[in-house]
């Protein structure tokens, strides 16, 4: 049993299964509630930290302009300070106010029910330890800069914000129904790795594409991943890796086609896709076409 099943099986959640392997926990868990969340530990941040934020935001943001989605790069300044690590309660006056969300501090990944839990209550959990200089480059599990960057300006996106809210709710019904793997596919290949179609061309707006410098450029303009267009049973059966980039994008043509998904009846498409093969991360089916 590794520590962070060893901690999930302590509060008696079920553990974390987060892509096709347990990622090992950095946080300290003692110090959080039963809900999995804990106050922002601010006074713990060292001036290190606060540069090695600084440093990952000036790269990152310099990298946006024709790689990132226009919602996120028009929200990024939502998040405030820059120099420093934000205040979740900073933030949260900005965010509460757009759309009704706050984030709430945790101390690492948190088990799949808690999590949805939270999203089905507009509370966002966000990583409160950042990286070590060292881990610069990249980090296999999120800390507070993959959160806070990648995921929360489009929380202020009022379509965003609410299919957070719904994949938190079917989250809930599809752990009832044993479907939690194939709902975090859906969720991997958008809210983490999602493309969408801009006038320019495909733009990032997943938060895993978004606060990884390499991930950026490499997602958008290689020739090496696939990309094809979003479908949800096609996309739900397709298999992810978590510590390499993507081999396949899945595309959208707006926000409001992932809002649109969640009016979905899941139960059956569960039933259906339960029956159907997996299929693999680099894998093209008969007749697919590559955008
Ligand atoms: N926990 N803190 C945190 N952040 C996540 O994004 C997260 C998680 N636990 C599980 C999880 N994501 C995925 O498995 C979801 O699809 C459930
Ligand atoms: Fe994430």
């Amino acid at each position: 049993m590794n520590k962070l099943q060893n901690i999930a099986t302590a509060t008696g959640a079920a553990p974390v299964v987060y892509g096709q392997s347990d990622r090992p926990p950095r946080g300290d868990y003692t110090r959080a509630h039963a809900d999995y969340t804990c106050a922002q530990n601010y006074a713990a941040y060292t001036e290190q930290d606060h540069d090695t934020y600084h440093r990952l935001y000036e790269r990152q943001s310099a990298l946006l302009a024709g790689r990132a989605s226009q919602e996120f790069i028009s929200a990024l300044p939502s998040l405030g300070v820059k120099q420093r690590i934000p205040r979740f309660e900073e933030v949260n006056q900005r965010l509460f106010k757009a759309t009704g969300w706050e984030i709430v501090g945790v101390p690492g990944l948190i088990p799949e029910v808690p999590f949805f839990s939270l999203l089905a209550q507009r509370k966002f959990p966000v990583t409160d330890w950042i990286r070590k200089p060292e881990e610069f480059e990249y980090i296999v599990e999120p800390d507070v800069f993959h959160d806070l960057f990648g995921h929360v300006p489009l929380l202020f996106n009022p379509v965003i914000a609410d299919f957070m809210q719904a994949y938190g709710q079917g989250g809930l019904k599809a752990a009832e129904l044993g479907a939690c793997e194939m709902l975090s596919r859906l969720y991997w290949y958008t809210i983490e790795f999602g493309l969408i179609r801009e006038s320019g061309g495909l733009r990032a707006y997943g938060a895993g594409i978004l606060s990884s410098a390499g991930e950026l450029e490499y997602s958008v303009h290689s020739p090496e991943p696939h990309r094809i267009p979003l479908q949800l049973a096609r996309t739900m059966r397709t298999l992810y890796k978590i510590d390499t980039y993507q081999q396949t994008y899945f595309v959208i043509d707006n926000m409001q086609q992932l809002l649109d998904l969640a009016n979905t009846d899941f139960a059956p498409l569960y039933e259906q896709l339960g029956q159907l093969p997996t299929i693999g991360a680099k894998q093209l089916l008969p007749g697919e076409q590559l955008l």
